[in-house]
């Protein structure tokens, strides 16, 4: 793959870092770093445990996505300690109008499960609950972690038991976060919804390809799940008594690596018809996607991305003005776009069987005042003549 402009003046960044690195975020408090392009790649000086303890800490709300929990795009003070929990829930969801359901497995009850948001050099303190209402063991991967499976290796519950896991949100960027609880229940739990992302923004904010400030108006979580199931003999759906249950059936369905479903937020029409996404001409949109297992391609019809961070690094600059973005299975990405007109937007994935035939489709709606200057219906459909 070609390098990009982003990937390339990155280079010559990280050059330039290495040597102040050791300053870490006293060079970031003194805004030594601030003026030159993108964000930072240098790390924060570790910290004793005393030190850690001495931090504020706060209890981070969770919500169900589209949306996000509340946070400052720039960070106020220093690193903080950022309290989350995730009540693990074993749950049916009906997945299309023609009633298909699963035993989903979720975070918080949600799929995907709810976003995180921190600054780079914030603390997450997650509290992973796994009532005894649930029959499975689970535990969770972050990607935007360092050691120990991305924490999976220390945070494996079972039904009754709960669990705490602390790391340093060292990397800016969208990372996905997702359960892996070894061989192959790894892709069983993440494509029964077992997955979400973590946003940690610079702790300056984003900013464009020269360094320019960059802030959004909104932004909505949109997480892209494919699910695999089974039919019976009559070509319905099968149903099942317990999570768990699917097991034998899912995985055949697996290996053949053709989803029944590819949808937005959990199933067809979550962020459609009364769940569509809303904002005003004018608005800064940022559009999180995160697909946990298998490639994406997302477009948003009528509009652009203005500004996309398709790996979801932070750390490079975002590329511009493009029509459609690759978010690679097993990352998040975002693309920021600021409304010009008002109407209805598809917001999808441009494989667009996967789009139309199985799910993956969203809608913005808009409002504000026509330009006709961008566009204007010169003549109606009407008879030639
Ligand atoms: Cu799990």
């Amino acid at each position: 793959m070609n390098k990009t402009d982003g990937e390339k003046s990155g280079v010559s960044r990280r050059t330039f870092l290495s040597s102040t690195a050791v300053a870490g975020t006293a060079a970031i408090g003194a805004g030594l770093l601030v003026a030159d392009a993108v964000s930072s790649t240098a790390e924060a000086a570790p910290m004793s445990e005393e030190q850690i303890a001495a931090l504020p800490r706060v209890t981070q709300e969770m919500v169900a996505p589209p949306f996000l929990p509340k946070h400052d795009q720039i960070a106020k003070g220093g690193p903080k300690v950022v309290e989350v929990r995730f009540v693990i829930e074993e749950k049916i969801m009906v997945l299309d109008d023609d009633g298909a359901e699963i035993w989903a497995l979720t975070f918080n009850g949600s799929v995907p499960g709810p976003m995180i948001v921190v600054h780079q050099d914030d603390y997450v303190e997650l509290t992973l609950v796994n009532p005894d209402t649930n029959v499975m063991e689970h535990n969770i991967d972050f990607h935007a972690s360092t050691g120990a499976l991305g924490g999976g290796g220390l945070t494996h519950v079972s039904p009754g038991e709960e669990c705490v896991l602390r790391f340093k949100a060292t990397k800016a960027g969208i990372f996905i976060y997702h359960c892996a609880p070894g061989g192959v229940m790894i892709p069983y739990h993440v494509t029964h919804g077992m997955n979400g992302a973590i946003m940690v923004l610079p702790r300056d904010g984003l900013k464009g390809k020269e360094g320019e400030p960059l802030k959004y108006d909104k932004a909505f979580f949109i997480g892209e799940q494919d699910y695999y199931l089974a039919k019976d003999e009559d070509d319905e759906y099968l149903t099942y008594e317990t999570a768990g249950e699917d097991y034998a059936d899912s995985l055949a369905v697996m290996s053949t690596l053709t989803p029944s479903h590819i949808v937005f937020n959990g199933a067809v029409g979550a962020l459609t018809g009364d769940n569509s996404l809303k904002a005003s001409v004018g608005d800064a949109v940022l559009m999180i996607h995160a697909q946990a297992n298998r490639d994406t391609r997302p477009h948003l019809i009528g509009g652009h991305g203005e500004y996309v961070w398709s790996t979801g690094s932070f750390t490079d600059a975002p590329q511009t003005g493009l029509e459609t973005w690759f978010i690679a299975g097993g990352a998040a990405g975002a693309a920021l776009y600021t409304f010009k007109q008002p109407g209805v937007y598809a917001y999808v994935n441009h494989n667009l069987i996967e789009a139309v035939v199985k799910g993956a489709t969203a809608i913005f709606e808009v409002d504000g005042e026509w330009n006709d200057d961008l566009m204007k219906q010169v003549k109606k459909p009407t008879a030639i003549g």
